[in-house]
């Protein structure tokens, strides 16, 4: 595997979660792999988890890591091609990328939906402006459409709690007082349909998710209709792609709390974070021992280091 940026670049699904469980059991067998090589984590948004758990991953693996915030630390950096550069960014991407590629042998990338151009956050312009300019291989940390690495924690989530071969897995939205990215649900609905889980996704009309990632998946719009027998319930807020960048929605009715949880198969309640409490789920669910919010977290680390380990092993 050369780029990681969704679930198509694992050459093989099943191999990435043996590989997966191997770094959980043995994360520091492999130092040798990143001796003397460097991964430069960029993000042009905030994170936690993703920062530290990447960088966690990288050094498990013997690598050295450096990390730059775009927006506080460097210069503001231009995107668009073509541009006249006469505004308040001082350096284009085109220069900024490949400069960055010349010190470091991996690259990570957050750079979220920006919601001024349906196309262009869907074209998944920055990331592949990494991928074409950088001259290494390049790791999502959650871009425009996608957040692979949060997609193949989840997935190791679900297997190491499952109680049956074929669980339901419930992707419900939830309300947020902000419109959220497409990208942590997306990602999520596209790496569930290569499992054989059974995948229910819920939302309310006009939260419709794009129909490349949904496929045929099944929509449930009654909420409760969908929890019914659930194994895992996965919350998320994001705005809506038809009405694009929109918040339609702030109704609470969506709010993932106890009486729905009752529901379902005493199901495992899961969420990327961070949540706001009382809002996406109330503090009586996530407070459970149900949830398993923690542990989802944990498995960043256990996901990233799967990935990069695939990407050393084929460096050249
Ligand atoms: C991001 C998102 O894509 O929804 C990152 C999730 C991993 N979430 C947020 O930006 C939450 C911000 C907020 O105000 O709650």
């Amino acid at each position: 595997m050369r780029h990681f940026t969704s679930v198509h670049d694992l050459p093989d699904l099943n191999e990435a979660l043996k590989i997966a469980f191997e770094m959980k059991k043995n994360p520091f067998a492999y130092q040798h792999l990143g001796k003397n090589k460097t991964m430069v984590l960029i993000f042009f948004n905030s994170s936690l988890r993703t920062r530290l758990s990447t960088q966690k991953a990288a050094m498990n693996l013997g690598m050295n890591t450096m990390i730059l915030n775009v927006n506080q630390d460097g210069w503001q950096l231009e995107s668009e091609l073509g541009i006249i550069m006469d505004g308040d960014k001082p350096e284009h991407l085109r220069e900024a990328i490949p400069v960055i590629g010349s010190y470091c042998d991996i690259i990570g990338v957050r750079s979220f939906a920006q919601f001024k151009s349906k196309e262009d956050d869907y074209q998944e312009k920055i990331i592949n402006q990494f991928i074409d300019y950088s001259g290494v291989p390049v790791v999502s940390m959650e871009a425009a459409t996608r957040h692979p690495l949060q997609s193949f924690a989840d997935h190791v989530t679900i297997e190491e709690f499952k109680t049956k071969e074929r669980p339901k897995v419930v992707l419900t939205w939830a309300p947020h007082p902000k419109a959220l990215p497409q990208a942590v649900p997306n990602s999520f609905v596209e790496w569930m349909r290569q499992t054989d889980y059974e995948l229910v996704v819920t939302h309310p009309e006009g939260y419709e998710l794009a129909p490349e990632f949904m496929g045929d998946v099944k929509v449930e719009y009654d909420q409760k209709k969908a929890f019914s027998n659930a194994d895992f319930i996965y919350a998320k807020n994001w705005a809506s792609y038809s009405s694009y960048g929109q918040v339609l929605s702030r109704d609470r009715k969506w709010t993932v709390d106890e009486e729905k949880m009752a529901l379902t198969n005493q199901a495992k309640f899961m969420h990327c974070l961070p949540v706001r409490r009382n809002i996406i789920v109330s503090d009586g669910v996530i407070d459970s021992p149900d949830s398993i919010v923690i542990q989802e977290a944990a498995n960043r680390e256990v996901s990233a280091q799967a990935v990069l380990k695939m990407i050393l092993e084929e460096l050249k």
